[in-house]
């Protein structure tokens, strides 16, 4: 099989807005085309879960409204009801590997929640993402996990499930819109042939579950984190204040930010997810 790398579809339905989702769902399988490798955006059309959507079903995901965003465990309700839903970070990997793909970009995985329980909207929020990457063999090509989370919980998690955090080109682990977190991680590899080998050695060794790539945002589009910081409080106090929980708390805070920052987090955002992308086509190709 050719080289392949899987692209998530919430970060169309739900992470960006409309037109600019749809062109970067366009945008991204061209960069991994350019690359020599083929693009296969995931997601689940009337209850048919497909690993390469075509275009028209790519703009059915981005054009209408409250398609079901599909985490694992939500995974069985689209299939039995037949319905359409666009694929979180553990939906698109399980689905990933299950047409054996081994490679995956996206812009941020879900992690563990800033403390949402004080004001009683519940205590206990960890993302399905942190679990698929501890069961599910793929690598995830992202830019960190948004600083709307707790990184340092976030990192702590990924350790006790044995996920290898690798930093593509820095030591620091990034994040999203920042390059930096004061954080690090396990290894730093500066060539798509470093990482495959982690790769190779973590399948050879039959560990299970997938590793994480992390690839600090180009640094032209980087915001600061002094600036970012007090927006992302701002988010997080509204999303305390109307009780959200569960699945609506991330396309909330997303949509706050984006809101609060203007065109400049959009931005942001759309050239994190196009480097990502990039990357793992580079890898994905010297994987074979
Ligand atoms: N982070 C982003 N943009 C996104 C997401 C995360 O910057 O669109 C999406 C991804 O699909 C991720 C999901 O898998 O949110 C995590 O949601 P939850 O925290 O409900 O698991
Ligand atoms: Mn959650």
């Amino acid at each position: 099989m050719p080289p392949i790398v899987a692209l998530e579809s919430t970060v169309i339905s739900h992470g960006l807005p409309y037109p600019q989702n749809i062109q970067l769902a366009q945008r991204l399988e061209a960069i991994i085309r350019e690359e020599g490798v083929r693009p296969a955006t995931i997601g689940i059309i009337e209850g048919r879960i497909i690993a390469g959507l075509g275009e028209a079903h790519i703009r059915l995901l981005a054009t209408t409204r409250d398609i079901r965003k599909v985490s694992r465990r939500d995974l069985p309700i689209v299939v039995a009801r037949k319905l359409n839903g666009a694929t979180t970070v553990a939906a698109t990997m399980w689905a990933a590997h299950r047409a054996g793909i081994q490679v995956f970009a996206t812009g941020g995985i879900g992690g563990v929640h800033r403390g949402l329980g004080d004001l009683g909207t519940g205590s206990f929020d960890v993302s399905a993402d942190l679990q698929e990457l501890a069961q599910t063999p793929v690598t995830v090509v992202c830019a960190g996990v948004k600083a709307i989370l707790d990184l340092p919980a976030t990192l702590e998690y990924l350790e006790t499930f044995g996920v290898t955090v690798i930093g593509y080109q820095t030591n620091e682990f990034p994040a999203f819109y920042s390059r930096e977190s004061g954080l690090t991680v396990d290894v730093r590899c500066d060539t798509p042939e470093e990482v495959a080998a982690i790769i190779q050695a973590k399948r050879q060794l039959n560990l299970p579950g997938g590793l994480l790539v992390a690839v600090p945002i180009p640094e032209e589009a980087a915001i600061p984190k002094g600036e970012i910081e007090p927006i992302i409080a701002l988010a997080i106090e509204e999303a305390e204040f109307h009780k959200l929980r569960s699945a609506a708390v991330t396309p909330f805070l997303l949509k706050k930010i984006a809101e609060m920052t203007g065109a400049r987090s959009l931005e942001a955002n759309l050239a994190l997810l196009e480097n990502n992308a990039r990357v793992a086509a580079q890898i994905a190709r010297v994987l074979g």
